[in-house]
Order: structure tokens, then C-alpha cells, then sequence
């Protein structure tokens, strides 16, 4: 209850802010993204990460204006850099199946590119497979809105849900996240390496980026690139930083 109490003041107070962390392309080490993640700025214990914070939002119907929050701070954010002259590369956003159910998700999408002036091109969504799951309609007219606003979709923690194959042809989708959990042990666990190899050579096919997630050591990243996979994301490039931080890596070497 006084966990509830808080959140709704933090909500009130705009209490969060969001960290980015870098995607690069393994085949020129080129930044080519980030994934915006959102932190609560607690009053008593500091920063306190999403997977502290999310789930509780949702079960108290609180998500809504966390989500709207965090999409509206990713477009100004990224706008205000480009208004400094800074090159950008697009910001991903996650939103939970809630979300993507309870929300009219591609108008407000519509609405904050509007809002902030950022064009929609340096603007994803992360969604995972659960949203795909339910294999409704409204899903397909949602993705096809957002494909024709010109916004990319991502599928998150790709591989782990349980929805069949058939909708990475049925729906607009432009990237898998290959899950950490399949990153972690490789390259000392043959299956772990079979299904990253399935994953990206599946990707590869449908014409979809693959972008391997928790990459943590140099031999992680040198199978990856001799797979062929596109992007990787990780504590090997980088933890998620704060906005000041990327604007210096935006910034280049000086
Ligand atoms: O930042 P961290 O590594 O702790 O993120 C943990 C999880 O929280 C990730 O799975 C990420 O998808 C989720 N997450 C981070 N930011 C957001 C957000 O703004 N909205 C939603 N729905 N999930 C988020
Ligand atoms: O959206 P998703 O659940 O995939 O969020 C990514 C989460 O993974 C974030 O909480 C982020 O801090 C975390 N993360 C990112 N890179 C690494 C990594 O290299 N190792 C580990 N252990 N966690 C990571
Ligand atoms: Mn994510
Ligand atoms: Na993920």
C-alpha cells in the first residue's frame, strides 16, 4: 500500500528517467541504436529498475501513464539532440502485452511523434512474442498502423514465448532480440549455439535484423560476427547510460 502510494506520487511528480543502452553493428562497430529502459527515481532507495517496478504498475492499473511517459521522453529526447546537430540513430521503446492490449497504442504513438516533431524513423517498438500470441485482428491492424506511420517493430526476448513461427510472415515485424538466456552460456554450450545459429539464419531468410541482447564477452561477440548476426547489445559495449552519457558518445571523439 505504500508501495502504491508512492508510485501514484512518482507519477504525479514525473519521478522516472530513462537510460539508453547502445546497439552497434558487429560488422563495423558503427552505434546504430539504443534501448530506451525506464528507472524509477525513488525517494528513499535511489534508482530502482523496471523489473522492480513494471509489474506492480500493472496490477494496480498504473502502467498507462508510465508507458505514455516513457514514449513521450524517448521522442523529446531524441529530438532535442537532433536539434543540437547531433546524428541520431532510433531509440527502441518496450511496451508489456498490457499495454499493447489496454492502449491505442498507434495513436498515441502518432500523437507523441507529433508532439515532440521526431520523425518517425528513429522510433521502435519492442514487442514480445506474448502481444503476438493473441493472434487477433486488432494485433495485425496495430503493427500496420505503426509500419505505416514508418515506425520499426522489434520482437523482444525472442525464442522464450510460446507462439508459433507463422507470425513473423503474418505481421510487419523488422528485428528479432535473440534473448539473453540464449547469448549467456555461448560459445561453451552447443545448444545454445545451434539455436543462436537457427535464430539468425532464420532471421536471415525472413529478411528480419538480428540483434543478440546480454553480450558480455569478446568470444560472445566473435561467434556472433562469424554468424553473420547483425547488432549486438551488452555489457561488453555498454550498460545503459544515462542521457548525458549517450550525448557524449553521441558527441564521437573529440
Ligand atoms: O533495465 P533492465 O535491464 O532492468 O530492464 C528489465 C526489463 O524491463 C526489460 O525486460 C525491459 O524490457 C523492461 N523495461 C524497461 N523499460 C521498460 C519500459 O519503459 N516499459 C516496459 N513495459 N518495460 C520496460
Ligand atoms: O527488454 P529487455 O528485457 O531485454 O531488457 C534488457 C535488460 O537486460 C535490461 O535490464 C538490461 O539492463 C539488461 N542487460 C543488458 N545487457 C546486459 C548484459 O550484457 N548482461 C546482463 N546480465 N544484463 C544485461
Ligand atoms: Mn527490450
Ligand atoms: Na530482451
Amino acid at each position: 500500500l505504500q508501495q502504491e502510494r508512492l508510485l501514484r506520487e512518482a507519477i504525479a511528480d514525473n519521478a522516472f528517467v530513462l537510460h539508453y543502452q547502445p546497439q552497434i553493428c558487429l560488422k563495423d562497430g558503427t552505434l546504430r541504436g539504443f534501448e530506451a529502459l525506464v528507472r524509477w527515481r525513488h525517494p528513499v532507495r535511489g534508482l530502482v529498475g523496471p523489473i522492480e517496478f513494471i509489474a506492480f504498475a500493472e496490477s494496480r492499473g498504473l502502467i498507462t501513464p508510465i508507458g505514455r511517459w516513457v514514449l513521450h521522453e524517448a521522442c523529446r529526447q531524441l529530438k532535442a539532440w537532433q536539434d543540437e546537430g547531433l546524428a541520431l540513430v532510433p531509440v527502441a521503446v518496450n511496451l508489456s502485452a498490457l499495454e499493447f492490449r489496454q492502449r491505442d497504442v498507434a495513436g498515441e504513438i502518432a500523437a507523441a511523434l507529433q508532439a515532440t516533431g521526431l520523425a518517425p524513423q528513429y522510433l521502435e517498438i519492442e514487442l514480445t512474442e506474448s502481444v503476438l500470441m493473441h493472434q487477433t485482428g486488432q494485433v495485425l491492424d496495430t503493427l500496420q498502423a505503426l509500419k505505416d506511420l514508418g515506425v520499426g517493430i522489434s520482437i523482444d526476448d525472442f525464442g522464450t514465448g510460446y507462439s508459433s513461427l507463422a507470425y513473423l510472415k503474418r505481421y510487419p515485424i523488422d528485428k528479432l532480440k535473440i534473448d539473453r538466456s540464449f547469448v549467456m552460456d555461448t560459445p561453451g554450450s552447443a545448444d545454445d549455439v545451434a539455436i543462436v545459429t537457427a535464430i539468425v539464419q532464420m532471421g536471415r531468410s525472413l529478411q528480419l535484423k538480428t540483434v543478440a541482447e546480454g553480450v558480455e564477452t569478446a568470444e560472445q561477440m566473435a561467434l556472433l560476427r562469424r554468424l553473420d548476426c547483425d547488432l549486438v547489445q551488452g555489457h561488453l559495449v555498454s550498460e545503459p547510460m544515462d542521457a548525458p552519457a549517450i550525448r557524449q558518445w553521441l558527441l564521437g571523439p573529440s
